[in-house]
Protein backbone atom coordinates (compact mmCIF):
# COMPACT_ATOMS: atom_id res chain seq x y z
CA UNK A 1 0.00 0.00 0.00
CA UNK A 2 1.28 3.50 -1.07
CA UNK A 3 2.39 5.46 1.92
CA UNK A 4 0.71 8.97 0.73
CA UNK A 5 1.37 10.88 3.38
CA UNK A 6 5.68 10.08 2.92
CA UNK A 7 4.86 10.10 -1.01
CA UNK A 8 3.55 13.88 -0.91
CA UNK A 9 7.20 14.38 0.85
CA UNK A 10 8.57 13.73 -2.19
CA UNK A 11 6.75 16.76 -4.12
CA UNK A 12 8.11 20.04 -2.68
CA UNK A 13 5.56 22.19 -5.18
CA UNK A 14 2.73 20.72 -2.57
CA UNK A 15 3.96 22.34 0.30
CA UNK A 16 3.78 25.98 -1.76
CA UNK A 17 0.62 27.59 -1.02
CA UNK A 18 -1.87 28.40 -3.87
CA UNK A 19 -2.27 31.65 -2.56
CA UNK A 20 -1.79 34.08 0.17
CA UNK A 21 -2.56 31.92 2.87
CA UNK A 22 -4.63 29.05 0.70
CA UNK A 23 -2.43 25.23 0.52
CA UNK A 24 -2.50 24.12 -2.82
CA UNK A 25 -4.71 21.06 -4.04
CA UNK A 26 -3.79 20.09 -7.12
CA UNK A 27 -6.51 17.67 -8.99
CA UNK A 28 -4.56 18.44 -13.04
CA UNK A 29 -2.33 15.81 -13.00
CA UNK A 30 -3.60 14.55 -16.08
CA UNK A 31 -2.75 18.21 -17.91
CA UNK A 32 0.67 17.60 -16.45
CA UNK A 33 1.83 16.26 -13.30
CA UNK A 34 4.05 17.70 -10.54
CA UNK A 35 7.33 16.40 -10.57
CA UNK A 36 9.40 14.60 -6.96
CA UNK A 37 12.83 15.64 -5.42
CA UNK A 38 14.40 12.68 -7.15
CA UNK A 39 13.32 14.12 -10.87
CA UNK A 40 14.49 17.58 -9.60
CA UNK A 41 17.86 16.76 -8.17
CA UNK A 42 18.55 14.27 -11.25
CA UNK A 43 18.45 17.47 -13.46
CA UNK A 44 19.86 19.67 -11.78
CA UNK A 45 22.97 17.29 -11.01
CA UNK A 46 23.31 16.71 -14.89
CA UNK A 47 23.84 20.13 -15.27
CA UNK A 48 25.93 20.79 -12.55
CA UNK A 49 28.06 17.59 -12.96
CA UNK A 50 27.96 15.69 -16.87
CA UNK A 51 26.42 18.61 -18.92
CA UNK A 52 27.89 18.18 -22.34
CA UNK A 53 26.71 16.95 -25.77
CA UNK A 54 25.74 13.31 -25.86
CA UNK A 55 27.17 11.13 -29.18
CA UNK A 56 29.83 13.36 -29.93
CA UNK A 57 32.72 14.35 -27.58
CA UNK A 58 35.66 12.16 -26.99
CA UNK A 59 35.99 13.72 -23.68
CA UNK A 60 34.73 11.89 -20.39
CA UNK A 61 32.05 14.53 -19.57
CA UNK A 62 30.05 14.10 -23.13
CA UNK A 63 30.59 10.03 -22.66
CA UNK A 64 29.28 10.69 -19.00
CA UNK A 65 26.51 12.66 -20.42
CA UNK A 66 25.74 10.17 -22.99
CA UNK A 67 26.00 6.68 -20.51
CA UNK A 68 23.49 8.81 -18.54
CA UNK A 69 20.79 9.55 -21.39
CA UNK A 70 21.23 5.89 -23.36
CA UNK A 71 20.76 4.24 -19.50
CA UNK A 72 17.88 6.51 -19.10
CA UNK A 73 16.60 4.94 -22.22
CA UNK A 74 16.95 1.44 -21.16
CA UNK A 75 15.01 2.04 -17.93
CA UNK A 76 12.19 3.29 -19.91
CA UNK A 77 12.26 0.48 -22.45
CA UNK A 78 12.38 -1.94 -18.83
CA UNK A 79 9.24 0.55 -17.51
CA UNK A 80 6.86 -0.29 -20.14
CA UNK A 81 8.96 -4.22 -21.31
CA UNK A 82 10.01 -2.89 -24.31
CA UNK A 83 11.94 -5.73 -26.20
CA UNK A 84 15.01 -3.69 -26.20
CA UNK A 85 15.74 0.02 -25.95
CA UNK A 86 16.54 0.50 -29.16
CA UNK A 87 13.01 -0.11 -30.19
CA UNK A 88 12.45 3.23 -27.81
CA UNK A 89 12.28 6.48 -29.68
CA UNK A 90 12.50 10.02 -27.41
CA UNK A 91 10.68 12.31 -28.59
CA UNK A 92 9.29 16.16 -27.53
CA UNK A 93 5.62 14.39 -26.20
CA UNK A 94 3.26 11.96 -27.43
CA UNK A 95 1.96 14.18 -29.65
CA UNK A 96 5.44 14.20 -31.49
CA UNK A 97 5.30 10.92 -31.78
CA UNK A 98 2.08 10.69 -33.57
CA UNK A 99 3.07 12.89 -36.34
CA UNK A 100 6.31 10.78 -36.70
CA UNK A 101 4.82 7.64 -36.96
CA UNK A 102 1.76 9.79 -39.91
CA UNK A 103 4.54 11.35 -41.48
CA UNK A 104 6.99 8.21 -41.61
CA UNK A 105 5.07 4.68 -41.54
CA UNK A 106 2.06 6.75 -42.81
CA UNK A 107 2.96 8.15 -45.84
CA UNK A 108 4.93 5.19 -46.94
CA UNK A 109 2.08 2.62 -46.32
CA UNK A 110 -1.16 4.57 -46.66
CA UNK A 111 -2.83 5.63 -50.18
CA UNK A 112 -6.37 5.83 -51.92
CA UNK A 113 -8.78 3.38 -50.56
CA UNK A 114 -6.79 2.72 -47.36
CA UNK A 115 -8.70 3.45 -44.36
CA UNK A 116 -7.07 4.74 -40.77
CA UNK A 117 -9.44 3.82 -37.67
CA UNK A 118 -9.85 5.53 -34.34
CA UNK A 119 -12.28 6.13 -32.45
CA UNK A 120 -14.31 8.94 -31.18
CA UNK A 121 -12.82 9.36 -27.87
CA UNK A 122 -9.31 10.39 -28.73
CA UNK A 123 -7.37 13.33 -27.53
CA UNK A 124 -6.12 15.54 -30.94
CA UNK A 125 -2.86 13.99 -31.20
CA UNK A 126 -4.55 11.29 -32.27
CA UNK A 127 -6.43 12.51 -34.88
CA UNK A 128 -5.22 15.47 -36.39
CA UNK A 129 -1.57 14.10 -37.32
CA UNK A 130 -3.70 11.24 -38.92
CA UNK A 131 -6.53 13.70 -41.01
CA UNK A 132 -3.09 15.48 -42.05
CA UNK A 133 -1.81 12.37 -43.46
CA UNK A 134 -5.19 10.72 -44.86
CA UNK A 135 -5.26 14.38 -47.07
CA UNK A 136 -1.88 13.59 -48.42
CA UNK A 137 -2.24 10.09 -49.12
CA UNK A 138 -6.31 9.64 -49.68
CA UNK A 139 -6.65 7.64 -47.20
CA UNK A 140 -9.91 8.01 -44.89
CA UNK A 141 -10.57 8.34 -41.57
CA UNK A 142 -13.42 6.46 -39.62
CA UNK A 143 -14.08 6.47 -35.59
CA UNK A 144 -15.49 3.66 -33.53
CA UNK A 145 -18.50 5.85 -31.66
CA UNK A 146 -18.40 5.88 -27.45
CA UNK A 147 -21.44 4.99 -25.07
CA UNK A 148 -23.63 7.88 -23.82
CA UNK A 149 -21.50 6.38 -20.44
CA UNK A 150 -18.30 7.00 -22.07
CA UNK A 151 -17.28 3.35 -23.21
CA UNK A 152 -16.09 2.48 -27.01
CA UNK A 153 -19.27 1.14 -28.80
CA UNK A 154 -17.61 -2.01 -30.33
CA UNK A 155 -21.10 -3.16 -31.82
CA UNK A 156 -19.97 -2.31 -35.31
CA UNK A 157 -16.38 -3.12 -34.74
CA UNK A 158 -16.63 -5.96 -37.52
CA UNK A 159 -18.07 -2.80 -40.14
CA UNK A 160 -15.66 -0.78 -38.95
CA UNK A 161 -12.40 -2.76 -38.86
CA UNK A 162 -11.72 -4.38 -42.43
CA UNK A 163 -9.41 -5.46 -44.74
CA UNK A 164 -9.03 -1.98 -46.23
CA UNK A 165 -8.19 -0.59 -42.34
CA UNK A 166 -4.33 -0.14 -42.33
CA UNK A 167 -4.15 1.33 -39.02
CA UNK A 168 -6.01 1.46 -36.01
CA UNK A 169 -5.26 3.84 -33.63
CA UNK A 170 -7.00 4.46 -30.01
CA UNK A 171 -6.54 5.86 -26.46
CA UNK A 172 -5.53 3.11 -24.02
CA UNK A 173 -7.25 5.69 -21.13
CA UNK A 174 -9.37 8.37 -22.24
CA UNK A 175 -8.70 11.62 -20.77
CA UNK A 176 -11.49 12.91 -20.60
CA UNK A 177 -13.93 9.64 -19.63
CA UNK A 178 -10.61 7.73 -17.97
CA UNK A 179 -12.71 4.77 -19.64
CA UNK A 180 -9.39 2.32 -19.39
CA UNK A 181 -10.36 0.60 -22.91
CA UNK A 182 -9.72 -3.26 -23.89
CA UNK A 183 -6.54 -2.78 -25.68
CA UNK A 184 -5.67 -6.85 -26.18
CA UNK A 185 -9.42 -7.20 -27.40
CA UNK A 186 -8.73 -4.14 -30.09
CA UNK A 187 -4.81 -5.31 -30.62
CA UNK A 188 -5.99 -8.92 -31.28
CA UNK A 189 -9.47 -7.98 -33.82
CA UNK A 190 -7.07 -5.26 -35.67
CA UNK A 191 -4.26 -7.80 -36.01
CA UNK A 192 -6.63 -10.76 -37.71
CA UNK A 193 -7.57 -8.02 -40.32
CA UNK A 194 -3.54 -7.62 -41.14
CA UNK A 195 -3.80 -3.72 -39.47
CA UNK A 196 -1.13 -1.98 -37.41
CA UNK A 197 -1.91 -0.53 -34.02
CA UNK A 198 -0.89 2.16 -32.35
CA UNK A 199 -1.99 2.64 -28.74
CA UNK A 200 -1.56 6.41 -26.60
CA UNK A 201 -0.33 5.19 -23.57
CA UNK A 202 -0.42 8.92 -22.63
CA UNK A 203 -2.97 8.42 -19.67
CA UNK A 204 -1.89 4.81 -19.37
CA UNK A 205 1.59 4.84 -18.66
CA UNK A 206 1.66 6.90 -15.69
CA UNK A 207 -1.54 5.34 -13.54
CA UNK A 208 -0.62 1.66 -14.24
CA UNK A 209 1.97 -1.03 -15.00
CA UNK A 210 1.85 -1.18 -19.02
CA UNK A 211 3.54 -4.06 -20.78
CA UNK A 212 3.63 -3.59 -24.47
CA UNK A 213 4.75 -6.76 -25.61
CA UNK A 214 1.64 -8.34 -23.84
CA UNK A 215 -0.36 -5.60 -25.27
CA UNK A 216 1.33 -6.65 -28.92
CA UNK A 217 0.62 -2.97 -30.13
CA UNK A 218 2.74 -1.71 -33.20
CA UNK A 219 3.26 1.58 -32.11
CA UNK A 220 2.62 3.50 -28.36
CA UNK A 221 3.32 6.91 -27.57
CA UNK A 222 2.99 8.69 -24.04
CA UNK A 223 4.46 11.89 -22.52
CA UNK A 224 7.26 12.36 -19.73
CA UNK A 225 5.40 15.37 -18.20
CA UNK A 226 2.25 13.25 -17.01
CA UNK A 227 4.25 10.39 -15.59
CA UNK A 228 6.46 12.62 -12.93
CA UNK A 229 9.27 13.50 -15.85
CA UNK A 230 10.16 16.96 -16.88
CA UNK A 231 8.61 18.62 -20.37
CA UNK A 232 9.92 18.14 -23.55
CA UNK A 233 10.18 14.66 -23.48
CA UNK A 234 8.27 11.75 -24.99
CA UNK A 235 8.39 8.18 -26.14
CA UNK A 236 7.25 6.54 -29.22
CA UNK A 237 7.92 2.56 -28.79
CA UNK A 238 7.63 0.15 -31.73
CA UNK A 239 7.97 -2.80 -33.20
CA UNK A 240 11.31 -3.22 -34.56
CA UNK A 241 10.52 -4.83 -37.94
CA UNK A 242 8.23 -1.60 -38.97
CA UNK A 243 10.57 1.05 -37.29
CA UNK A 244 13.69 -0.58 -39.56
CA UNK A 245 11.52 -0.27 -42.56
CA UNK A 246 10.17 3.23 -41.77
CA UNK A 247 12.06 6.30 -43.66
CA UNK A 248 13.17 8.59 -41.26
CA UNK A 249 11.06 11.83 -39.68
CA UNK A 250 13.40 15.02 -39.40
CA UNK A 251 16.72 15.05 -41.22
CA UNK A 252 20.09 16.34 -39.39
CA UNK A 253 22.65 15.29 -37.11
CA UNK A 254 22.97 11.92 -35.10
CA UNK A 255 20.37 10.76 -37.78
CA UNK A 256 22.53 9.96 -40.05
CA UNK A 257 25.71 7.30 -41.11
CA UNK A 258 27.43 8.98 -43.64
CA UNK A 259 26.14 12.30 -45.24
CA UNK A 260 27.91 13.02 -48.83
CA UNK A 261 26.86 16.13 -51.49
CA UNK A 262 25.08 13.44 -53.13
CA UNK A 263 23.38 12.33 -50.78
CA UNK A 264 22.95 10.41 -47.27
CA UNK A 265 22.64 7.31 -45.14
CA UNK A 266 21.05 6.58 -41.77
CA UNK A 267 21.69 5.97 -38.34
CA UNK A 268 21.06 2.52 -36.55
CA UNK A 269 17.72 2.16 -34.68
CA UNK A 270 16.76 4.46 -32.21
CA UNK A 271 19.24 7.28 -33.59
CA UNK A 272 17.60 7.38 -37.05
CA UNK A 273 14.37 8.93 -35.45
CA UNK A 274 16.55 11.59 -33.38
CA UNK A 275 17.84 13.93 -35.48
CA UNK A 276 19.78 17.08 -33.91
CA UNK A 277 20.80 17.67 -30.18
CA UNK A 278 18.63 16.02 -28.11
CA UNK A 279 16.81 16.72 -24.42
CA UNK A 280 19.56 15.28 -22.44
CA UNK A 281 18.69 16.57 -19.51
CA UNK A 282 14.90 15.86 -19.97
CA UNK A 283 15.85 12.07 -20.62
CA UNK A 284 17.90 12.17 -17.52
CA UNK A 285 14.86 13.18 -15.61
CA UNK A 286 12.59 10.86 -17.12
CA UNK A 287 15.03 8.14 -16.54
CA UNK A 288 14.84 9.46 -12.50
CA UNK A 289 10.99 9.36 -13.06
CA UNK A 290 10.27 6.13 -14.03
CA UNK A 291 13.20 4.68 -11.19
CA UNK A 292 11.01 6.70 -8.92
CA UNK A 293 7.34 5.32 -9.92
CA UNK A 294 9.16 1.43 -9.63
CA UNK A 295 10.32 2.10 -6.54
CA UNK A 296 7.08 2.70 -5.00
CA UNK A 297 5.24 -0.16 -7.96
CA UNK A 298 3.03 1.19 -10.09
CA UNK A 299 0.18 -1.77 -8.81
CA UNK A 300 0.10 0.27 -6.00
CA UNK A 301 -0.30 3.33 -7.54
CA UNK A 302 -2.66 1.89 -9.33
CA UNK A 303 -4.94 0.79 -6.41
CA UNK A 304 -4.31 4.12 -4.45
CA UNK A 305 -5.82 6.52 -8.17
CA UNK A 306 -8.56 3.13 -7.70
CA UNK A 307 -9.66 4.12 -4.08
CA UNK A 308 -9.04 7.82 -4.85
CA UNK A 309 -11.63 7.63 -7.69
CA UNK A 310 -14.22 5.65 -6.38
CA UNK A 311 -14.18 7.79 -3.22
CA UNK A 312 -14.30 11.24 -5.07
CA UNK A 313 -17.29 9.76 -7.34
CA UNK A 314 -19.12 8.45 -4.98
CA UNK A 315 -18.73 11.87 -2.83
CA UNK A 316 -19.17 14.00 -6.37
CA UNK A 317 -21.97 12.02 -6.83
CA UNK A 318 -24.09 13.47 -4.17
CA UNK A 319 -24.20 17.27 -4.99
CA UNK A 320 -27.43 18.30 -6.49
CA UNK A 321 -27.14 18.85 -10.19
CA UNK A 322 -23.45 17.41 -10.71
CA UNK A 323 -23.42 15.37 -13.15
CA UNK A 324 -20.49 12.88 -13.98
CA UNK A 325 -19.28 11.85 -17.09
CA UNK A 326 -17.78 8.49 -18.27
CA UNK A 327 -18.09 5.50 -16.74
CA UNK A 328 -17.82 3.75 -13.29
CA UNK A 329 -15.27 4.38 -11.18
CA UNK A 330 -14.23 0.46 -11.39
CA UNK A 331 -13.59 0.62 -15.28
CA UNK A 332 -11.69 4.06 -15.12
CA UNK A 333 -8.33 5.59 -14.50
CA UNK A 334 -8.04 8.96 -11.51
CA UNK A 335 -10.58 11.67 -13.49
CA UNK A 336 -13.57 12.89 -12.50
CA UNK A 337 -15.04 14.92 -15.24
CA UNK A 338 -18.46 16.61 -14.56
CA UNK A 339 -20.46 19.51 -15.35
CA UNK A 340 -23.03 21.34 -12.84
CA UNK A 341 -26.07 22.33 -14.30
CA UNK A 342 -25.55 25.31 -16.72
CA UNK A 343 -22.75 26.66 -14.96
CA UNK A 344 -19.31 27.58 -17.07
CA UNK A 345 -16.84 24.81 -16.23
CA UNK A 346 -14.23 28.17 -16.76
CA UNK A 347 -16.43 29.78 -13.80
CA UNK A 348 -16.35 26.46 -11.70
CA UNK A 349 -12.61 26.22 -12.15
CA UNK A 350 -12.37 30.19 -11.44
CA UNK A 351 -13.95 29.59 -7.84
CA UNK A 352 -12.08 26.59 -7.30
CA UNK A 353 -8.85 28.43 -7.88
CA UNK A 354 -9.48 30.75 -5.54
CA UNK A 355 -10.16 27.81 -2.74
CA UNK A 356 -6.60 26.61 -3.95
CA UNK A 357 -7.84 23.99 -5.87
CA UNK A 358 -6.29 23.29 -9.45
CA UNK A 359 -8.88 21.48 -11.45
CA UNK A 360 -8.84 22.02 -15.95
CA UNK A 361 -12.18 23.11 -17.69
CA UNK A 362 -12.27 23.47 -21.35
CA UNK A 363 -12.55 20.60 -24.07
CA UNK A 364 -9.35 19.22 -22.81
CA UNK A 365 -7.84 18.84 -26.27
CA UNK A 366 -11.44 16.30 -27.52
CA UNK A 367 -13.57 18.31 -29.21
CA UNK A 368 -15.28 15.79 -31.36
CA UNK A 369 -15.71 13.92 -27.91
CA UNK A 370 -17.44 17.20 -26.46
CA UNK A 371 -19.18 17.61 -29.68
CA UNK A 372 -21.17 14.69 -29.67
CA UNK A 373 -22.36 15.01 -26.29
CA UNK A 374 -23.83 18.74 -26.86
CA UNK A 375 -21.23 20.23 -24.83
CA UNK A 376 -18.45 23.15 -25.45
CA UNK A 377 -17.07 21.74 -22.22
CA UNK A 378 -16.15 20.12 -18.94
CA UNK A 379 -14.73 20.38 -15.69
CA UNK A 380 -11.85 18.09 -14.80
CA UNK A 381 -10.64 17.13 -11.83
CA UNK A 382 -7.48 14.41 -12.71
CA UNK A 383 -5.72 12.36 -9.31
CA UNK A 384 -2.20 11.16 -8.77
CA UNK A 385 -0.20 9.13 -6.32
CA UNK A 386 -0.27 12.08 -3.62
CA UNK A 387 -3.87 12.72 -4.07
CA UNK A 388 -5.48 12.19 -0.25
CA UNK A 389 -9.20 11.96 0.29
CA UNK A 390 -9.05 15.21 2.73
CA UNK A 391 -8.23 16.90 -0.74
CA UNK A 392 -11.69 15.52 -2.58
CA UNK A 393 -13.71 16.69 0.65
CA UNK A 394 -12.26 20.02 0.00
CA UNK A 395 -12.89 19.94 -3.84
CA UNK A 396 -16.58 18.42 -2.95
CA UNK A 397 -17.05 21.74 -0.65
CA UNK A 398 -15.52 24.27 -2.51
CA UNK A 399 -18.08 22.82 -5.40
CA UNK A 400 -20.77 23.52 -2.53
CA UNK A 401 -19.67 27.14 -2.57
CA UNK A 402 -19.95 27.48 -6.59
CA UNK A 403 -23.85 26.21 -5.87
CA UNK A 404 -24.44 28.55 -3.66
CA UNK A 405 -23.21 31.48 -5.86
CA UNK A 406 -24.94 30.51 -8.77
CA UNK A 407 -28.09 30.10 -6.03
CA UNK A 408 -28.56 26.14 -7.29
N1 LIG B 1 -3.60 15.56 -22.52
C1 LIG B 1 -4.89 16.77 -20.88
O1 LIG B 1 -5.07 17.73 -20.13
P1 LIG B 1 1.27 15.87 -25.05
O2 LIG B 1 0.60 17.19 -25.08
O3 LIG B 1 1.91 15.52 -26.37
O4 LIG B 1 2.19 15.69 -23.89
O5 LIG B 1 0.12 14.79 -24.79
C2 LIG B 1 -0.91 14.68 -25.71
C3 LIG B 1 -1.95 13.72 -25.22
C4 LIG B 1 -2.18 12.59 -25.99
N2 LIG B 1 -3.09 11.67 -25.60
C5 LIG B 1 -3.79 11.81 -24.48
C6 LIG B 1 -4.77 10.75 -24.09
C7 LIG B 1 -3.60 12.93 -23.67
O6 LIG B 1 -4.31 13.06 -22.56
C8 LIG B 1 -2.67 13.92 -24.06
C9 LIG B 1 -2.49 15.18 -23.26
C10 LIG B 1 -3.55 16.66 -21.58
O7 LIG B 1 -5.73 15.91 -21.05
C11 LIG B 1 -3.10 17.94 -22.17
S1 LIG B 1 -4.08 18.47 -23.53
Amino acid sequence: MLDVDKVRKDFPILAVEAHPGVPLVYLDSAASSQKPTAVIEAMNAYYRTTNANVHRGIHRLSEDATNAYEGARQRIADFVNAPSAEQVIYTRNATEAFNLVAATWGRANLGPGDEILLTEMEHHANIVPWQMVAQQTGAMVRYIPFTEDGRLDLTDLDNLLTERTKLLSFTAVSNVFGTINPVNQLVRAAHAVGAVVMVDAAQAVPHMAVDVQAWDCDFMAFSGHKMCGPTGIGILYGKRELLEAMPPYMGGGDMIRRVTLEGSTWNDLPWKFEAGTPSIAEGIGLGAAVDYLSHLGMDDIHAHEQHITHYALESLSEIPGLKLWGPPASEKAGVATFTLEKVHPHDIAEILDKEGIAIRAGHHCAMPLHHKLGLSATARASFYLHTTTAEVDKLVASLDKVRQIFRL
